[in-house]
């Protein structure tokens, strides 16, 4: 018997090299994943860096996937993407080609070294509850559906992307 069909929420990033092209391609590299279909994407936001100042702009958005792999293997796939892409760790917070962060996966709570789930920082930050609240509006989290938080934050350093930018 194959594993159950789940829901898993991903956080895509990128401000170099071409960061809409990187976020692009990663949403169609999402689709392709093992046991993998993305369902749904958030538009393309650019927002101001948070942490430091000294890189540039990024862009972000939101992918809904269903998936039947385990959290830690889907970690696993998009580390694995992130490496494809480039990516090259250096300091915390600083400039990448791909950034893919597993936010939710159904309504499992984890905390192991690896992984956190939800995703600690996501209520916090508008680049990622805008357009995960864009895609799923009604959807509760801690309490409260996620478009009444995310009209709570500051989105001055946010903004959707026309096709022509
Ligand atoms: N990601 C970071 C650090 N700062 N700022 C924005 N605007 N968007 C990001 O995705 C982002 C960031 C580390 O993951
Ligand atoms: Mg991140
Ligand atoms: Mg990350």
């Amino acid at each position: 018997m194959s594993p159950p069909r789940q829901h898993a929420w991903i956080g895509l990033g990128s401000n170099l090299d071409g960061p809409r092209e990187h976020v692009e391609r990663a949403l169609g590299e999402l689709d392709r994943l093992p046991l993998t279909r993305r369902i749904a994407a958030s538009r393309l936001y650019a927002s101001a860096p948070l942490g430091p100042a000294d890189q540039p702009d990024y862009i972000n958005a939101v992918a809904l996937l269903a998936t039947r792999l385990s959290p830690l293997a889907l970690l696993d796939q998009l580390q694995a993407l992130e490496q494809r892409h480039g990516r090259v760790r250096r300091r915390r917070w600083g400039p990448r080609t791909l950034d893919l962060d597993l936010l939710l996966f159904d309504d499992q709570r984890v905390t192991l070294p690896r992984l956190t789930l939800p995703h600690p920082e996501m209520a916090r930050r508008a680049f990622v509850l805008v357009p995960l609240a864009e895609l799923a509006p009604s959807l509760v989290f801690d309490g409260q559906p996620l478009a009444h938080r995310a009209a709570g934050l500051d989105t001055r350093n946010l903004r959707p992307m026309l096709p022509q930018d």
